[in-house]
């Protein structure tokens, strides 16, 4: 069974969307998600120019071995855009062999280890009661788990709080990257968020009790001892995990962190290979995964990382952003249903139009994802469909510092 095509999709159905389609020379098509939210052209051009040339012809059948012929092959290693690239590769792949197998890609990774995933949702608001209006719209919707984000006294405009239609549930897209150029701006201060946060999570808790599973997602804007002073604070609120509460390029950073306080600690979305994960995981820095099978080189690489994290008592986590295409997503679910260190699984639910232009056979019920039991993937591409939504510049947001100096991400 040969690769016989490898053509790529840009599609924007409420955000943009690179898709790879394998065709195998029997006639099995395999899907992979390349999205690089903001420089999506960018992994469509590597695919298209340097990658679909070297597929052709090849068996289809040799994942390990085509991953290691693109990771080692090509000089050049790492980084989002090759690793993007190659997770396309990787997951068609998957959804050939699972096609051809007549089996969905968990029953090849071992079958599943549970029932289903524990998901959870993104509650957000502009004020303490559209914060507890969102929280309980997300309980109705059947979320067990949910990640809160707030709006913070002095800071103008803040990633990741939505508009309230949506942080209420309605199909809209959540943290939309702005479409047109420039990308929006947003400010930071950091004094002014650490003094707000911990007063929230005391009034979420007082409402909600003690077992809600809480997390909150930092988005790198911290300096280690910041982060430090942020998770002591949170402390008595017993979060679920704070995520990303610096930047993680500099992994010592987080020892700062785990000097001063016990809250669980999730980092690693935009990381791309073991090596970014290395030191994290040997000396305990963090608990959770957040890597993504899009931006981490395919299922292949995330199997092989999470076993890896096992030895040390950490468990997954994986990036769910809508960004994150429905076939990515599928990836991981089929994943996290068959490693045995699954912790939970970040849903931000794709839009009406996302979902029309992919069909998935995964399921979110009672808080439960599931992948489905449809051979591969579980998703097809209505290409038909996606051709009316043709690629639009968008960008997530920079955030300045009053004085006009650029912050982190
Ligand atoms: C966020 C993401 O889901 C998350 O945890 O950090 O929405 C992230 O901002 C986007 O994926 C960036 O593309
Ligand atoms: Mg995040």
């Amino acid at each position: 069974m040969n690769i016989a095509s490898a053509e790529v999709c840009v599609t924007s159905p409420s955000r943009n969307f690179v898709t790879l389609k394998l065709t195998t020379d029997d006639g099995i098509t395999g899907l992979g998600d390349a999205t690089l939210n903001g420089r999506e052209q960018a992994v469509a051009a590597y695919l298209r120019e340097h990658v679909a040339s070297l597929l052709v012809g090849q068996d289809a059948h040799r994942i390990e071995d085509t991953w290691q012929y693109l990771y080692r092959g090509a000089y050049w290693r790492g980084g989002p855009v090759t690793m993007a690239a190659i997770a396309a590769v990787d997951m068609a792949l998957w959804d050939i062999k699972g096609k051809a197998a007549g089996l969905p890609l968990y029953q090849l990774l071992g079958g599943a280890s549970r029932s289903g995933l524990l998901a959870y949702g993104h509650a957000s608001g502009g004020s303490p009661q559209s914060l507890s209006e969102s929280i309980h719209a997300h309980i109705e919707r059947g979320y067990r788990a949910v990640r809160v984000q707030t709006a913070v006294p002095g800071i103008r405009a803040l990633y990741g709080v939505a508009e309230q239609r949506q942080a209420t549930g309605e199909r809209y897209d959540y943290e939309p990257a702005g479409r047109g150029v420039p990308p929006p701006e947003e400010d930071w201060d950091s004094a002014a968020y650490l003094r707000h946060v911990p007063s929230v999570f005391e009034r979420v808790r007082e409402e909600f009790g003690a077992e809600l599973p809480l997390l909150h997602d930092v988005h790198h804007r911290l300096t280690p001892i910041e982060a430090a002073k942020l998770a002591q604070r949170l402390e008595p609120y017993d979060l679920f995990w704070l995520e990303d509460c610096t930047p993680a390029e500099n992994p010592q950073g987080l020892r700062i962190v785990r000097q001063h306080s016990t809250t669980p600690l999730a980092i690693g979305e935009v990381f791309n290979t073991v090596w970014d994960f290395q030191q994290l995981i040997t000396e305990q820095l963090i608990d959770y995964i957040r890597a993504s099978a899009t931006h981490f080189g395919g299922v292949t690489p995330l199997r092989k990382l999470i076993d890896f994290a096992a030895l040390h008592q950490i468990r997954s986590g994986f990036h769910g952003p809508t960004d994150v295409s429905p076939v990515g997503f599928a990836a991981q679910l089929h994943v996290g249903l068959a490693i045995h260190n699954f912790g939970i699984q970040e849903y931000m639910e794709h839009s009406e139009a996302t979902n029309s232009v992919f069909r998935q056979s995964m399921t979110f019920r009672d808080g439960m994802l599931h992948p489905g039991e449809t051979p591969g993937l579980g998703v097809e591409l209505d290409e038909k469909a996606a051709a009316a939504f043709p690629y639009q510049p968008a960008y997530l947001p920079v955030s300045r510092l009053k004085d006009g100096t650029m912050h982190d991400w």
